[in-house]
Protein backbone atom coordinates (compact mmCIF):
# COMPACT_ATOMS: atom_id res chain seq x y z
CA UNK A 1 0.00 0.00 0.00
CA UNK A 2 1.54 3.33 -0.58
CA UNK A 3 1.70 6.16 1.95
CA UNK A 4 -0.75 7.90 -0.60
CA UNK A 5 -3.24 5.86 0.30
CA UNK A 6 -6.15 8.57 1.39
CA UNK A 7 -8.20 5.25 2.83
CA UNK A 8 -11.48 4.22 2.70
CA UNK A 9 -14.06 6.97 3.38
CA UNK A 10 -17.41 5.76 2.36
CA UNK A 11 -18.89 2.25 1.68
CA UNK A 12 -21.43 0.62 1.24
CA UNK A 13 -22.17 -3.31 1.69
CA UNK A 14 -25.23 -4.65 0.02
CA UNK A 15 -26.81 -7.88 0.32
CA UNK A 16 -29.35 -9.92 -1.61
CA UNK A 17 -31.13 -13.58 -1.85
CA UNK A 18 -33.72 -15.49 -3.26
CA UNK A 19 -37.35 -15.52 -1.37
CA UNK A 20 -37.97 -18.89 -0.55
CA UNK A 21 -40.23 -21.05 -2.68
CA UNK A 22 -43.84 -21.00 -2.38
CA UNK A 23 -45.34 -22.38 1.08
CA UNK A 24 -41.71 -22.53 2.40
CA UNK A 25 -40.61 -20.50 5.77
CA UNK A 26 -39.47 -17.40 4.67
CA UNK A 27 -35.66 -16.47 4.80
CA UNK A 28 -34.33 -13.58 6.47
CA UNK A 29 -31.57 -12.26 6.23
CA UNK A 30 -29.99 -9.49 8.33
CA UNK A 31 -27.03 -7.23 7.70
CA UNK A 32 -25.43 -6.27 11.20
CA UNK A 33 -22.53 -4.00 11.99
CA UNK A 34 -20.66 -3.97 15.03
CA UNK A 35 -18.39 -1.26 16.00
CA UNK A 36 -15.22 -1.10 18.75
CA UNK A 37 -13.50 1.02 20.40
CA UNK A 38 -9.27 1.62 20.58
CA UNK A 39 -10.25 0.68 24.40
CA UNK A 40 -11.23 -2.53 23.53
CA UNK A 41 -11.25 -3.72 20.35
CA UNK A 42 -11.85 -7.15 19.77
CA UNK A 43 -14.19 -7.27 22.98
CA UNK A 44 -17.89 -6.37 23.33
CA UNK A 45 -19.28 -3.84 20.52
CA UNK A 46 -19.84 -0.08 21.39
CA UNK A 47 -22.81 -0.20 19.25
CA UNK A 48 -24.53 -2.35 17.10
CA UNK A 49 -26.25 -1.31 13.33
CA UNK A 50 -28.94 -3.47 12.35
CA UNK A 51 -32.73 -3.60 11.35
CA UNK A 52 -33.61 -2.76 14.95
CA UNK A 53 -30.86 -0.63 15.99
CA UNK A 54 -29.51 2.71 15.23
CA UNK A 55 -26.02 4.61 15.13
CA UNK A 56 -26.11 6.98 17.60
CA UNK A 57 -23.95 9.86 15.22
CA UNK A 58 -25.85 8.50 12.11
CA UNK A 59 -22.06 7.83 10.23
CA UNK A 60 -23.59 3.83 9.70
CA UNK A 61 -27.16 3.56 8.19
CA UNK A 62 -29.06 0.44 7.06
CA UNK A 63 -30.38 1.82 4.20
CA UNK A 64 -32.46 -1.40 2.69
CA UNK A 65 -34.25 -4.00 5.43
CA UNK A 66 -36.23 -7.15 4.08
CA UNK A 67 -37.45 -10.02 5.62
CA UNK A 68 -37.77 -11.96 2.80
CA UNK A 69 -35.48 -11.65 -0.04
CA UNK A 70 -38.32 -10.07 -2.37
CA UNK A 71 -38.24 -7.54 -4.96
CA UNK A 72 -35.16 -6.61 -7.12
CA UNK A 73 -32.07 -5.17 -6.14
CA UNK A 74 -30.26 -5.17 -3.06
CA UNK A 75 -32.73 -6.73 -0.21
CA UNK A 76 -30.45 -5.17 2.52
CA UNK A 77 -27.87 -1.99 2.28
CA UNK A 78 -25.96 -0.55 4.66
CA UNK A 79 -23.41 2.80 4.30
CA UNK A 80 -20.75 3.13 6.31
CA UNK A 81 -19.35 6.83 6.78
CA UNK A 82 -16.19 5.63 7.76
CA UNK A 83 -14.29 9.71 7.83
CA UNK A 84 -16.56 10.81 9.84
CA UNK A 85 -16.31 7.90 12.52
CA UNK A 86 -14.91 9.67 15.75
CA UNK A 87 -11.30 9.28 16.52
CA UNK A 88 -11.78 6.34 19.24
CA UNK A 89 -13.23 3.88 17.22
CA UNK A 90 -10.90 1.23 15.36
CA UNK A 91 -12.48 -1.26 14.07
CA UNK A 92 -15.80 -2.07 12.19
CA UNK A 93 -16.93 -5.64 11.38
CA UNK A 94 -19.84 -6.37 8.94
CA UNK A 95 -22.31 -9.59 9.60
CA UNK A 96 -24.92 -11.49 7.71
CA UNK A 97 -27.19 -13.35 10.23
CA UNK A 98 -30.08 -15.44 9.14
CA UNK A 99 -32.98 -15.67 11.19
CA UNK A 100 -33.96 -19.03 13.19
CA UNK A 101 -37.39 -18.72 13.58
CA UNK A 102 -38.42 -21.40 11.81
CA UNK A 103 -35.54 -23.97 12.23
CA UNK A 104 -31.74 -23.90 11.69
CA UNK A 105 -31.52 -22.58 8.74
CA UNK A 106 -27.83 -22.01 6.50
CA UNK A 107 -26.83 -20.25 4.21
CA UNK A 108 -26.92 -23.31 2.21
CA UNK A 109 -30.85 -23.02 2.72
CA UNK A 110 -30.42 -20.05 0.65
CA UNK A 111 -30.66 -19.83 -2.84
CA UNK A 112 -28.97 -17.06 -4.66
CA UNK A 113 -27.12 -15.15 -1.66
CA UNK A 114 -24.82 -12.57 -2.88
CA UNK A 115 -23.09 -9.71 -0.96
CA UNK A 116 -20.92 -6.95 -2.11
CA UNK A 117 -18.74 -4.07 -0.30
CA UNK A 118 -18.20 -1.22 -2.59
CA UNK A 119 -16.94 2.34 -2.42
CA UNK A 120 -18.70 4.10 -5.56
CA UNK A 121 -18.14 2.07 -8.38
CA UNK A 122 -15.43 -0.14 -6.82
CA UNK A 123 -16.03 -2.95 -6.06
CA UNK A 124 -14.18 -3.63 -3.04
CA UNK A 125 -15.11 -7.35 -2.22
CA UNK A 126 -17.71 -10.16 -3.22
CA UNK A 127 -18.84 -12.87 -2.14
CA UNK A 128 -22.00 -15.90 -2.37
CA UNK A 129 -21.51 -17.56 1.06
CA UNK A 130 -20.92 -20.89 -0.89
CA UNK A 131 -17.61 -21.36 1.44
CA UNK A 132 -19.63 -21.02 4.95
CA UNK A 133 -22.84 -22.92 3.58
CA UNK A 134 -23.13 -24.78 6.63
CA UNK A 135 -23.38 -21.89 8.84
CA UNK A 136 -26.11 -19.40 9.96
CA UNK A 137 -23.99 -16.23 9.98
CA UNK A 138 -20.88 -14.88 8.58
CA UNK A 139 -18.92 -12.24 9.15
CA UNK A 140 -18.38 -10.45 5.62
CA UNK A 141 -16.05 -7.08 6.07
CA UNK A 142 -13.63 -5.97 8.66
CA UNK A 143 -12.77 -2.01 8.29
CA UNK A 144 -9.69 -1.58 10.50
CA UNK A 145 -8.35 2.26 11.54
CA UNK A 146 -4.57 1.87 10.09
CA UNK A 147 -2.00 4.05 12.60
CA UNK A 148 -2.14 6.52 10.15
CA UNK A 149 -5.92 7.13 10.41
CA UNK A 150 -7.05 5.36 7.23
CA UNK A 151 -9.84 2.92 6.70
CA UNK A 152 -8.84 -0.34 5.16
CA UNK A 153 -10.80 -3.58 4.58
CA UNK A 154 -9.50 -6.78 5.64
CA UNK A 155 -11.53 -8.70 3.20
CA UNK A 156 -12.85 -13.04 3.80
CA UNK A 157 -15.58 -14.38 5.08
CA UNK A 158 -15.82 -16.32 8.26
CA UNK A 159 -19.20 -18.72 8.61
CA UNK A 160 -20.25 -18.40 12.37
CA UNK A 161 -23.13 -21.43 13.61
CA UNK A 162 -25.35 -19.04 16.14
CA UNK A 163 -28.39 -17.50 16.28
CA UNK A 164 -28.58 -13.64 15.06
CA UNK A 165 -28.62 -12.14 18.87
CA UNK A 166 -25.35 -14.16 20.29
CA UNK A 167 -23.67 -13.39 16.55
CA UNK A 168 -23.69 -9.80 17.11
CA UNK A 169 -22.20 -10.37 20.44
CA UNK A 170 -19.50 -12.77 19.15
CA UNK A 171 -18.66 -11.41 15.79
CA UNK A 172 -16.04 -9.01 16.27
CA UNK A 173 -13.92 -11.49 18.48
CA UNK A 174 -10.29 -12.13 17.44
CA UNK A 175 -9.72 -15.68 16.77
CA UNK A 176 -9.81 -18.00 19.92
CA1 LIG B 1 -33.74 -8.87 7.18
Amino acid sequence: MSSLNKGLEKVDVTLKWDPSPMGAPVHDLDLVAATYTAEDPYGDPDYLVHFDSRAPDGTITLTRDSRTGQGFGPDEAMTLELERLAPSYVRVVVGVAIQQGSGRTTFGDVDNTFMRVAEGYDTLAENDFAGVAGSTAATVAEFVRTEDGAWELRDGVTGFDTEPESFAREMGRGPA
